[in-house]
């Protein structure tokens, strides 16, 4: 079952948001890690919009789905996410890494409401959602665990170890989300570490692989969707993501992995995005 007109808006519009959110509150922040948060926004909205199985007023819900943000430097956008899907005050958004905030730049599950995994040391993450998706079977819950890891993160091999397991215990509801876009904290993968074909490799791991555009949302469904019926096969959907993504002006900048908001060009390129957004949004809710 595809997107239904109206469920592709709220979807669009959870997107948007989030967009906003996430720019808004690393801006806030001074200098945070923009470029690998913008690209997985739209990934984001298609899971809390649409595809999870969640309760905002019961974040501890038993028969939730999970999700492992691997790549928690990305925190800012799952919070955005989180925020606008009613988990928590989006005014919280603006203490982001603040002291004694209950949203540190990457994700402690001690610490805010809807989220299930500490995250921040590369790899971890990988280990993480399949001991929860192992824990989930043993228990014969039918909930899924979503995995996001970034295509640089993917230098660990921890990551290789998990997903060895991941294929070999064949945990279907294990769904495993590359972000590839294609850089990582200092360059290209391509120049520091090839990662090659990486659909290519999954599959040899054993895994069912998918690619979706990063920015294309029923793509993305789609790809979930399809997942969600492979009964007998690890799966894994490789986003071809822009870090960056969706605003022209970080998607161009050449080091767009952490962001310092500290000269006039950089700030008025992220006021002129908010403003914009923020009038989409306006429109859209008309
Ligand atoms: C174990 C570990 N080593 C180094 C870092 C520092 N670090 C944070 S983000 C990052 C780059 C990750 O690249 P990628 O996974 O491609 O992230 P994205 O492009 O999605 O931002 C690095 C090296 C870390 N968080 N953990
Ligand atoms: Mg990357």
């Amino acid at each position: 079952m595809g997107m239904l007109t109206e469920e592709r808006q709220q979807v669009e519009l959870l997107a948007k948001k989030i967009r906003r959110d996430t720019l808004f509150a690393i801006k806030k922040m001074g200098q945070g890690h923009l470029g690998g948060s913008l690209s997985i926004v739209e990934l984001l909205a298609v899971l809390y919009g649409k595809q999870m199985t969640i309760n905002p007023k019961q974040p501890l819900w038993e028969n939730r789905d999970r999700l492992v943000l691997s790549k928690g430097h990305a925190g800012a956008a799952l919070y955005s996410a989180l925020a606008n899907t009613g988990f928590f005050d989006r005014e919280l958004l603006e203490t982001l890494n603040e002291g004694g905030t209950s949203l540190p730049s990457h994700p402690d599950r001690n610490k805010t409401p809807g989220i299930d995994a500490t995250t921040g040391s590369l790899g971890q993450g990988t280990s993480m959602a399949a001991g929860i998706a192992t824990g989930l079977r043993l228990s014969q819950s039918e909930n899924y665990v979503y995995l996001i890891v970034g295509d640089g993160e993917l230098n660990e091999g921890q990551c290789w170890e998990a997903f060895q397991y991941i294929a070999h215990a064949k945990l279907t509801h294990c769904i495993v989300i590359i972000d590839e876009n294609k850089k990582q904290l200092d360059g290209t993968t391509e120049e520091i570490l090839t990662p090659f074909d990486l659909a290519e490799k999954m599959k040899a791991f054993g895994f069912y692989v998918s690619k979706a555009k990063g920015a294309d949302l029923l793509a993305i469904d789609q790809a979930i969707q399809q997942s969600k019926e492979i009964e007998d096969q690890a799966v894994c959907i490789i986003l071809d993501s822009i870090k960056g993504q969706g605003i022209p002006y970080f998607e161009e900048l050449a080091d767009n992995h952490s962001v310092k908001f500290n000269s006039e060009e950089v700030n008025q390129a992220a006021e002129r995005a908010l403003a914009e957004l923020e009038r989409e949004i306006k429109e859209m809710e008309e």
